[in-house]
Formats: C-alpha cells, structure tokens, sequence
C-alpha cells in the first residue's frame, strides 16, 4: 500500500528548505494527525535533539508513524560528507549517520543520505569519490540492517551533486552496494530536472525505489507546479511500490495550505 506523509525540519541552519513544517514536532504532528497523513518525515539536527519517548509518545498520541529520518543535518550544520578528502571527516559522517540510523530505528523508520553523500572535486576525483560513497553505503547498510531498517540513497539535482543525478545511476552505484536493506529516494523535484521521463525511470529503477519525496516541479506542494502525476503514479502501481509519498516541499504560502494540497493532490491521485 502506497502511504502519505509529510516532512518536518528541525534544522535552524536549513531555513529556507524544503521542509512543510518548521520549528515544532507537536505542531507538525498535531497537522499530520488532522489532516490525514499516515507519517512524519524527521530532518532533525542531531539524534539527541528529541527524546526517542517524545518521539513515541507522538507518533502513539496522533496514531502516526514515522516515515524516515534525514541525515542533510551532518552536512548543513557540521560541515561532513561522506565524500570528503579528510579521512578524518569521513569518519565523523560515518558516525553521524550511524547515530541517525539508531535514532531512526526506534521508530522502525529509514534514515536518508541526501546531501551527506557530497560531490567530487580537484581534491578528491570522481572515481575515488564514488568509491568512497559505495564503501559508505555498504558499511551504512550493514549497520542499519542490524538495526533492522533500510537506508534510503538519494540522488540529487546537478546543482546539488556531481555523484550520482539520476534513478539509473542511482542503480549503477546499488549493484555495486549489494545490500538488499539499501534502496533509492526518487524525489520527484531532482527528477524533474535531471530525467527525460519520470514515470519510465521509476519503472526502470522497480524494486529498487524504496521511498518518494513528493512534490511539484518548482518544490511546491503536489498540484501547484507542472509535473503530471498520473502516469507516475501508474508506474509506481506496476513495480507494486509499498512505500511512502512523503511531502517534502516549500512551505508556501504557508505550512498548513502546503500540507493540505499535498493530502488533497494524494487522495485525488490514490482513488
Ligand atoms: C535535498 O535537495 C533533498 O532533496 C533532501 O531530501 C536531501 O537530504
Ligand atoms: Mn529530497
């Protein structure tokens, strides 16, 4: 079954992202619960930023769940990428991430690398970049299956990354990474930019997609840009996708209405 939900970002430092909700878990979860949503998707600055029981007590209170965790907070607060030259630095993202992951298990939620996976530079070249990453994601993927949860890889945007942009190279980098647990994120936004067709390349990625943003061209609520969802959502139906669409979207004009015409874009689209 095909399940909503809807980003919240703790983060002061990504103000201005995408995030629906801002500032407050209650808030957020106290909308999700009013407006419909099945789960909370948590971009948090750290695992010790929310107690796990606030957490849970939550999730118990509005009968919601916890759709995944964001780790972009190694990366916009700390400075850290799995990619880095310093192999000192990569070892303090490994650890960031592993802390995410735990936090995220108790909830049986997936932690996301989006921004932590960095990009390729003068210091340290593609081909060694990409090593880095693979050898990340397969330690990353170990630990997290331990902790008996998936770990989501998402590839980003060309302004955002020069590692890997697209559902098929998301693909290249998993067959080497070789862990059932380890899936792709199509977020819908970066694959607006960066795929010649969105429906194909989630048919193509199948059983491989394992989590959605969801989310219009210009990273407004669903139904406020361009991008036609039907043929989207069709392909998610034919690879039999069991996942979340999980807004992750500007909170324009203001949090509430982005996460109302979100709930109201899915359920149009789901009967
Ligand atoms: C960043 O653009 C993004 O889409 C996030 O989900 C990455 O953590
Ligand atoms: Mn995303």
């Amino acid at each position: 079954m095909i399940r909503s939900a809807v980003t919240v970002s703790l983060v002061e430092e990504a103000r201005g992202g995408p995030f629906v909700f801002w500032d407050s878990l209650e808030e957020a979860f106290q909308s999700a619960s009013e407006l419909g949503f099945d789960a909370v998707e948590i971009f948090a600055p750290g695992p010790d930023a929310v107690t796990v029981d606030a957490v849970l007590n939550l999730c118990q209170s509005h009968s919601l769940q916890v759709a995944a965790v964001g780790t972009g907070a190694g990366m916009v607060k700390h400075g850290l990428s799995l990619t880095d030259a310093d192999e000192a630095k990569r070892s303090q993202a490994l650890q960031f991430v592993k802390s995410m992951i735990q936090f995220g298990s108790h909830f049986r939620a997936p932690a996301i690398i989006g921004s932590m996976q960095g990009r390729w530079s003068a210091q340290v070249p593609r081909e060694q970049a990409l090593e880095y990453l693979v050898a990340a994601l397969c330690e990353l993927g170990d630990f997290a299956a331990k902790c008996s949860v998936e770990l989501f890889y998402e590839p980003l945007n060309r302004y955002e990354t020069n590692l890997a942009r697209t559902m098929s190279e998301g693909c290249q980098l998993l067959k080497q990474v070789d862990r059932s647990n380890v899936k792709l994120l199509a977020d819908l936004f970066h694959m607006n930019i960066e795929e010649a067709d969105i429906a194909r390349a989630l048919t193509d990625a199948g059983s491989q997609v394992g989590h959605v943003h969801f989310v219009d061209s210009n990273r407004q609520a669903a139904g406020w840009g361009h991008i036609d969802y039907v043929p989207i959502i069709q392909s998610l139906r034919q690879i039999q996708y069991q996942g979340y669409l999980s807004a992750e979207a500007f909170p324009l004009p203001d949090s509430r209405s982005a996460a109302k015409k979100t709930i109201e874009s899915y359920r149009r689209l789901m009967t």
